[in-house]
């Protein structure tokens, strides 16, 4: 039987393809991979994307030389990838959505819903969408389903890699994948502005409750001053989250007209989809965030009251 999801993509004209505010490697290169299958159906699709500009390592993943930034008014169908709600889109959609993703806390948004929780990325329920489907796999399919694959995987160091993900790589590598490229654009590629951010996170990072949380504050300041774009924090936040006694990170970057985002990381010992989504956030177990009003030290004390609560 036709999957329902093939079937919308049948009487379609226009389909727009949207990834998450923000995207990461996961959203482009499910989104990206996607963009291939469509042109091969003959559809006349558009990439979009609400933030402007998007990170530059990424630009260099397949087709992100064609992302729009405003919505075409006559669309038939909506596509959106590893967007954990729907407020992640950033744009309103008044067609029919497909919503594809794996975050633990999405909450089937969309009017058809292809949400594999256990899917260690976004590309991971594409690539099995495809394969389910007998949809071939080009070489720029590989590459893009690739690098999200290897981003969302921590390449292959997180602790959900297991045999399906390397089995998935390889099959992808034989598709003819640019694995030097992809490692290239997104691991071996920095800015002399994200290492001064670094710098300064480090400097700057608190480790509270016995060590077992540590806080980095970005300011727009601190931004300023290094010149680096915001998502430059998060490798911080990682290498936070490595330190031996660190169950919990937290990252909070000021944000302007007084809001703060929210970055969290964790062991898995406490559940941050669940943290995230009392801010209206959402997430993984041991990866969430949100948006919130109010200022930096304000929104790490009511952080700090539950979490020190729960880890108690
Ligand atoms: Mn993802």
């Amino acid at each position: 039987m036709k999957h329902s999801i093939i079937e919308k993509i049948e009487h379609a004209r226009h389909i727009v393809l949207i990834v998450h505010v923000n995207p990461d490697a996961d959203a482009l290169g499910s989104a990206g991979a996607f963009y291939s299958y469509l042109l091969r159906q003959q559809k006349k699709v558009t990439f979009f994307c609400a933030t402007s500009p998007i990170d530059r390592r990424l630009a260099l993943l397949p087709w992100c030389d064609k992302l729009r930034h405003d919505i075409p008014h006559h669309v038939d169908l909506a596509i959106c990838f590893d967007c954990g709600s729907q407020e992640r889109l950033g744009t309103d959609i008044k067609c029919d959505l497909v919503n594809i993703d794996h975050h633990v806390s999405n909450k089937d948004f969309g009017t058809y819903n292809l949400v594999d929780r256990d899917a260690i990325s976004t590309t991971q329920v594409v690539y099995d969408f495809f394969r389910d489907n007998g949809i071939g796999i080009n070489a720029k399919m590989a590459t893009s389903l690739y690098a999200g694959l290897l981003d969302d995987s921590q390449q292959f160091l997180y602790v959900k890699t297991d045999v399906a993900v390397f089995e998935m790589a390889a099959e992808l590598l034989r598709c003819g994948a640019e694995s030097e490229g992809v490692v290239k654009a997104l691991f071996q590629t920095d800015s002399l502005a994200s290492l001064r951010l670094e710098g300064v996170l480090y400097e700057q990072l608190r480790l509270c409750h016995e060590g077992s949380i540590a806080v980095l504050h970005v300011s727009l300041q601190t931004l300023l001053a290094t010149g680096a774009v915001p998502q430059e924090a998060e490798r911080a936040l990682q290498r936070a989250q490595a330190l031996t006694t660190v169950r919990v990170s937290i990252l909070l970057r000021e944000r302007h007209h007084g809001s703060v985002k929210c970055s969290l990381r964790g062991d898995g010992s406490v559940d941050l989809a669940a943290l995230a989504a009392s801010f209206g956030g959402g997430g993984h177990r041991d990866s969430a965030g949100f948006t919130a009003d109010g200022t930096l030290y304000a929104l790490e004390e009511k952080i700090m009251n539950i979490l020190c609560e729960e880890m108690s």
